[in-house]
């Protein structure tokens, strides 16, 4: 039998043998990761633990905070200030970026992350994650600023997630393919379990939030409609449809057997341009998404190109298996 391959086996042979990462890259991961693990142990807790319901607070987008979103977060906090690696963090749950305090040496990273997406599913014990994105601090800059931090996803320098689900899984991208690996809870370590994961190119599952369909644009509508047409309609296939309401689990299901995911902009409100986030949930996803041979848009174009404008913008998502994106892309863009 082939041995196990650890997670820090596998940085270590990417950052010597692949040449994709420096040291200090591997490090940071290495904490992510740990951070996951402590994150999936609260999160099985459950009611035996004290992490469920809402906390008496507000995120900076006006949503009610789970207690589970702010313990996932401070984890991920205070697992990441004191290494050395990071010059700063951001995070759904903070209206600010996060300077890593004077005490602590400063790196040459920023860590962006989603601490617990999908937070509506924790109570009815149904699959959550945790999404990041890492970028490189700008050169010559003096003092990190939030500025630092708006750069398009194709800057990025690792992306990942890890799904709190029937297992606890870590997906990760260092712009060499797409690996996956499993917590061995005996073992307390992550174990590489799939690599160069790839998105079949057609699929015949969609993933949307069908409830918005009165507020939704006419592509979009045209897109739906023709799937739910079946074999008698112009795609002359049946379609399938999933929607977890975790974009983890839903990007998880995509890379394991393909699909198409879309939380596009609607009429609901139309001064927004999505309900996701670009810089830690819809950037980090679409590179993970491209690694895997699959495309990622907002309906109109690349997600990893747009320069963002501000921390927590938004952004339409459409992305999974290519032919599918492309499709749904092209149909917006034929109707402007
Ligand atoms: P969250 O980061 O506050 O958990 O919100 C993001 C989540 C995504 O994981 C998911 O795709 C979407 O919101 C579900 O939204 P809806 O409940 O509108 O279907
Ligand atoms: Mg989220």
């Amino acid at each position: 039998m082939a041995p196990k391959i650890s997670l820090t086996r596998y940085l270590v042979e990417e950052q010597r043998i692949g040449g994709c990462i420096p040291a200090q890259l591997r490090l940071l991961l290495e904490v992510v990761a740990r951070a996951c693990k402590s994150i999936s142990l609260a999160v099985n807790k459950g009611d035996l633990g004290d992490v469920m319901g809402t906390a008496d607070s507000e995120n900076v987008q006006g949503e009610i905070q789970k207690k589970l979103d702010i313990i996932a977060n401070e984890v991920l906090i205070e697992a990441n200030e004191w290494g050395g690696h990071l010059a700063g963090m951001a995070s759904e749950e903070m209206e600010g970026i996060y300077v890593v305090p004077n005490r602590y040496p400063q790196g040459e990273y920023l860590l962006m992350f989603d601490p617990l997406d999908g937070s509506s599913n924790i109570d009815v014990n149904v699959s959550i994650g945790t999404i990041f994105s890492v970028l490189r601090m700008p050169e010559d800059d003096r003092g990190v600023d939030e500025g630092d931090f708006l750069q398009p996803g194709n800057q990025q320098v690792a992306a990942g997630y890890c799904v709190y689900g029937p297992q606890t899984t870590l997906v990760l991208t260092v712009g060499d393919g797409v690996a996956m690996f499993t917590l061995d809870r005996e073992q307390g370590s992550f174990v590489l379990t799939r690599k160069h994961v790839k998105i079949p190119e057609d699929t015949k599952e969609f993933a949307i939030n069908m409830s918005n369909m009165r507020h939704w644009d006419a592509p979009i509508k045209r897109y739906v409609d023709e799937c739910l047409a079946g074999k008698d309609g112009p795609r002359g296939k049946d379609f399938n449809m999933r929607w977890i309401a975790s974009m983890v689990a839903d990007v998880h299901r995509i890379l394991t057997r393909g699909g198409v995911f879309l939380y596009p902009w609607d009429k609901r409100e139309p001064e927004k341009p999505g309900k996701l986030r670009l810089m830690y949930e819809a950037n980090p996803m679409g590179w993970i998404v491209e690694q895997a041979g699959g495309a990622a848009t907002n309906c109109r174009q690349r997600i990893l190109d747009i320069q963002p404008g501000k921390l927590h913008e938004r952004v339409s998502v459409v992305l999974g298996s290519k032919n599918e994106v492309d499709r749904i892309t092209r149909y917006h863009t034929e109707s402007q």
